[in-house]
């Protein structure tokens, strides 16, 4: 008789991280592996993925890496090409987690700028998700998890390309659900709140009088949780959209978020 844990176990799955040589990427990477997919993984700088090679193997992870930009369409193509000469087959499972932020007031950022976030945060994963998906409908079932954000559903002073592109995101999520749904492929979004990574690090850098960041204070009071998420708060609900747990939830966009978008935020002492 199976266990209903047994629907949790990505054995025999292959899966594609994006951006996982640290941070959400890599904690999403880890958890997909800890439930049994074999993964690959990729970034833009070759020192970085090979030390995370490493860090996969401490942890026991088969994970292999891949020195790849995501917004560069040949490159892509030529990941996952590798990624079916190196696993025997493409992926089974996408995350679409690389991403980049540039936080410049809008009046001042240029449409460069505004562009490069766009490129890597909404265009790229249109370009995975488009490499992958023949792969999927042939094999018959498929799952792609994109990495949206808080500015799915809001935004704020100094990011505007970076909510343009993960609003963006939400909608391409919807989109790949609507179009391959009937080819069993499942599109979910994972909306992470406020994640201590790299990323987000200026946001709670020690002021030089020693105090806490004023935005670090801000997330504390705006989060029921009363923390900053930790990219382990993102395993579980990861390895649940990679499964055949969530077979039937398509499309819907999962917020990691603490609470946040549930509270109008704790008044001022
Ligand atoms: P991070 O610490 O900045 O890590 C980003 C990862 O993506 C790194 O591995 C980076 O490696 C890679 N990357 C960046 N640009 C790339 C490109 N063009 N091609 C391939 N790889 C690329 O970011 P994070 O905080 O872990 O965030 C990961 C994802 O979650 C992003 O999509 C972010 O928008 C989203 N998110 C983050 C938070 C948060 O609070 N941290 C909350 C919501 C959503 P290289 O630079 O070496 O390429
Ligand atoms: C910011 C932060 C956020 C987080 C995340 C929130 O500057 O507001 O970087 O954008 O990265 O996207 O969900």
């Amino acid at each position: 008789m199976s266990n209903i844990l047994d629907s949790f176990r990505l054995d025999g799955k292959v899966a594609l991280v994006t951006g996982a040589t640290y941070g959400i990427g890599f904690a999403i990477a880890s958890a997909l592996g800890e439930a049994g997919a074999k993964i690959a993984f990729n970034a833009r700088h070759a020192d970085k993925v090979a030390a995370a090679e490493e860090r996969y193997r401490e942890l026991g992870i088969e994970a292999h890496g891949y020195v790849a930009d995501v917004s560069d369409e040949v490159a892509v193509a030529d990941l996952i090409e590798s990624i079916q000469c190196d696993f025997g087959g493409a992926p089974d499972i996408l995350v679409n987690n690389a991403g980049i932020i540039k936080r410049i007031p809008m009046l001042e950022m240029s449409a460069a700028d505004f562009r490069q976030v766009v490129d890597v945060d909404l265009t790229a994963p249109f370009i995975v998700a488009k490499a992958c998906i023949p792969h999927m409908v042939e094999r018959g079932h498929g799952k792609i998890i994109n990495i949206c954000s808080m500015m799915s559903e809001l935004g704020r002073e100094t990011v505007a390309g970076y909510a343009a592109a993960k609003g963006g995101l939400k909608m391409l999520t919807r989109n790949i659900c609507s179009e391959f749904g009937d080819a069993n492929i499942q599109c979910n979004g994972i909306g992470p709140g406020y994640i201590a990574t790299p990323q987000t690090a200026p946001l709670r850098e020690t002021q030089p009088d020693g105090s806490r960041h004023p935005f670090d204070q801000f997330i504390i009071s705006k989060t029921p949780a009363a923390r900053w998420g930790a990219p382990e708060d993102l395993k579980g609900p990861a390895v649940f959209l990679a499964s055949d747990a969530s077979n039937f939830v398509n499309g819907h966009i999962l917020y990691v978020d603490g609470g946040i978008l549930a509270y109008i935020g704790k008044q001022p002492a």
